[in-house]
């Protein structure tokens, strides 16, 4: 019997595979006419909008300009970046420490903007890393990652980062539920019921510089948690988390994950937990995650291993945390610019809930509950429902809103953007997607203040939209007009990785933050610095040899080394000596088991390099900066070990011995 039922659900997620790969019927739907204009800016003229892509697997964020979909920068978070010498130089391979090690890759799905009284203020962009739990911090003033912390007791990071409407937390929830880090984890896997856990982390964000604490992690349950957002408005102090594999399944969770008619969203009241935290109710737990922080006075990243974290368990407080019944393995759980809506968002479900936080409350109020889920009270499903969206289309994921009372879902398996209604609830228009969309953005579309204008799909299967190229085909993003009461689709354009969530803000908010141009050599205190040609040099202490050298348009200072061994490590820390914006120089040498550096204005960078043979090495600017960067490039000799070759260095002049 019990065989049965399982082959029957099998056969349920083999149709929806299927459903999967189905075309919508018109696919001949090419841009025409004004819609091609609406997304075209001319030459010479700047977009709209900021627009902060994740890349999935790439690792990376990406930037692009709205409408025109131009790509402006692929911003390296979690994965190395050689164009960059992003993980490569020495200052910045301890932004990619972890309490595992140095991981250069991660998988970025969501990208949070801070905000401030609920709106998008430009400061910042957060970034989940999915595999090894992460949170990175890019500082929207030089567009490069500042922080990254790695988060205790979770075991992949995908319900994160979510923020609170004054980025007082960056919200992260663990998609796996793994024994505590303080456990004995040496434990059969299928006595997951008894040892797996949830952790939910409650990262603290300083308001004026940014810098992340882990405040408090929540105890859950040992479910899947998937997406999440908190409250705002006259929701404000809450945080609504989407969890499914509430059958708690070990394997095989395509069929044994979607059992239930309903999962649950889970509510949870963190201002009450933040009470609890401060009054020291908190439990001090023995863990290690690594913080890694990057200093912009010295150019370098430091990595500290910090070894506690405070957790509260949610079963031992009875108004902390509650579950919302919600159909059928919940993916996306968003809540309108009101606060007062919350849309779960249900993969196998063929309605759409929308729950109400006025109900919510008064459920709670009269404990209008439905039993309890591992000590945590189930609301009834009735009490907390404002209504459902009927026949919405197949496989609902994700939610975003244009603070006109309408509401835009993805549907993966019908590959369409499904408009509504969020009072009536009716379905108000239709478009459809190339191909099976997963996430969307409209400008502070998760906010309370949305910029509306124009929807982005980010869709999961390409097919025949573009020139083919091999087996694997570029994934991409539709723009669509939403001024007016029908969406019109305006562009598609390619996207680096897989594109998950996205957000967006407008250009003027980001232009205007006080945007680094260039680094200012007199404030530059990188321990290795060479303020100007006179400080050029190089020392040598055992084997290590350190090149203090300066780059200008266009030599490098000295350009001529002698002296270096076989057996040394040579350390070339590179200032590049301009002050004006958009002149970077970069460096690289023959045979350097490293990348490029890539050097700007006033900064200073460290290539680590171990020569491995006898003989001249040479080295140049990699980036084009001036008519005669061609000839910016110079010579390392290297002797054998032991050679009695003086250390010497030189730029337009004759050798002079230091040693
Ligand atoms: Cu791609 Cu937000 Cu990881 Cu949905 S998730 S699509
Ligand atoms: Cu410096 Cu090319």
């Amino acid at each position: 019997m019990k065989k049965s039922v399982t082959l029957t659900m099998l056969s349920i997620a083999t149709t929806l595979i299927f459903l999967g790969s189905c075309k919508p019927k018109n696919t001949n739907n090419a841009v025409t006419g004004d819609a091609a204009a609406k997304a075209y800016v001319a030459p010479g003229k700047y977009d709209e909008f900021y627009n902060f892509v994740s890349g999935g697997f790439s690792g990376q964020m990406s930037v692009y300009g709205l409408p025109s979909g131009r790509l402006f920068r692929v911003i390296p978070v979690f994965s190395v970046d050689p164009e960059k010498g992003w993980g490569y130089s020495e200052e910045t391979k301890p932004m990619l420490n972890t309490s595992h090690g140095f991981v250069p890759w991660d998988d970025l799905h969501h990208i949070e903007l801070s905000q401030t009284a609920g709106e998008v203020n430009g400061k910042w962009a957060f970034a989940n890393g999915n595999n090894t739990p992460r949170l990175a911090r890019v500082d929207l003033k030089t567009f490069r990652t500042a922080e990254i912390i790695e988060l205790p007791n979770s075991g992949g990071n995908h319900s994160s980062p979510f923020g609170t409407e004054n980025s007082e937390y960056i919200v992260a929830g663990t998609r796996f539920s793994v024994p505590a880090d303080d456990s004995n984890g040496d434990v059969p896997i299928d006595s997951y019921k008894e040892n797996f856990k949830g952790h939910i982390s409650f990262v603290s964000v300083d308001k004026e510089t940014g810098a992340m604490d882990i405040a408090f992690q929540l105890k859950t349950p040992g479910v899947n948690f998937d997406l999440a957002r908190s409250g705002k408005g006259k929701s404000h102090g809450w945080f609504f988390f989407s969890c499914y594999n509430t059958e708690q399944a070990n394997t095989l969770l395509e069929v044994n994950a979607s059992q239930k008619d309903k999962d649950f969203i889970m509510a949870v009241n963190w201002k009450k937990a933040e009470e609890y935290i401060k009054a020291g109710k908190g439990k001090k737990q023995k863990v290690r995650y690594a913080h890694n922080v990057y200093n912009e006075q010295t150019h370098t990243a430091t990595s500290t291993i910090k070894t506690e974290v405070t957790v509260l368990d949610v079963a031992e407080f009875k108004d902390i945390c509650y579950f919302i019944p919600c159909p059928k393995s919940p993916h996306g759980c968003d809540v309108d610019p009101t606060g007062e809506y919350i849309v779960g968002s249900g993969k196998l479900a063929a309605l759409i809930p929308v729950f109400s936080f006025d109900k919510l409350q008064k459920a709670i109020a009269n404990k209008t509950f439905d039993g309890d889920y591992s000590g945590i009270p189930v609301v009834k499903y009735e009490a907390a429902l404002y209504g459902e969206v009927k026949k919405p289309g197949l496989g609902p994921l994700h939610t975003e809103f244009d603070g006109k009372g309408f509401a835009y879902t993805s549907m993966f398996v019908s590959s369409e953007i499904v408009k509504w209604n969020i009072k009536d609830l009716a379905v108000v228009d239709r478009a459809p997607t190339f191909y099976s969309v997963g996430h969307l953005c409209i400008p502070g579309g998760n906010t309370a203040k949305p910029f509306g204008k124009y929807l982005i799909a980010y869709n999961k299967i390409t097919k025949d939209r573009y020139l083919p190229t091999g087996p694997e085909l570029t994934q991409s993003a539709q723009i669509f007009d939403i001024s007016g009461d029908k969406m019109q689709m305006i562009l598609d354009f390619p996207t680096i990785g897989e594109p998950h969530y996205a957000n967006a803000a407008p250009a003027e908010l980001i232009k205007n933050n006080g945007q680094l141009k260039i680094y200012k050599i007199d404030e530059n205190k990188h321990p290795f610095v060479a303020k100007g040609e006179s400080e050029a040099k190089v020392t040598r202490e055992g084997n290590k040899v350190h090149v203090y050298m300066t780059s200008v348009r266009s030599h490098f200072a000295p350009d001529n080394i002698e002296g270096v061994k076989m057996g040394d490590e040579v350390y070339f820390h590179i200032t590049n000596l301009e002050q004006d914006w958009d002149v970077p120089h970069g460096f690289s040498i023959k045979g350097a088991n490293n990348a490029e550096l890539l050097i700007m204005p006033g900064e200073t960078t460290t290539l680590k390099w171990i020569p491995d043979r006898v003989g001249i090495f040479p080295m140049y600017c990699t980036d084009f900066c001036s008519a005669l960067h061609q000839e910016m490039q110079g010579y390392v000799r290297v002797s054998p070990a032991g050679s009695s070759v003086p250390l010497s260095f030189h730029v337009g002049k004759k050798p002079a011995a230091t040693n």
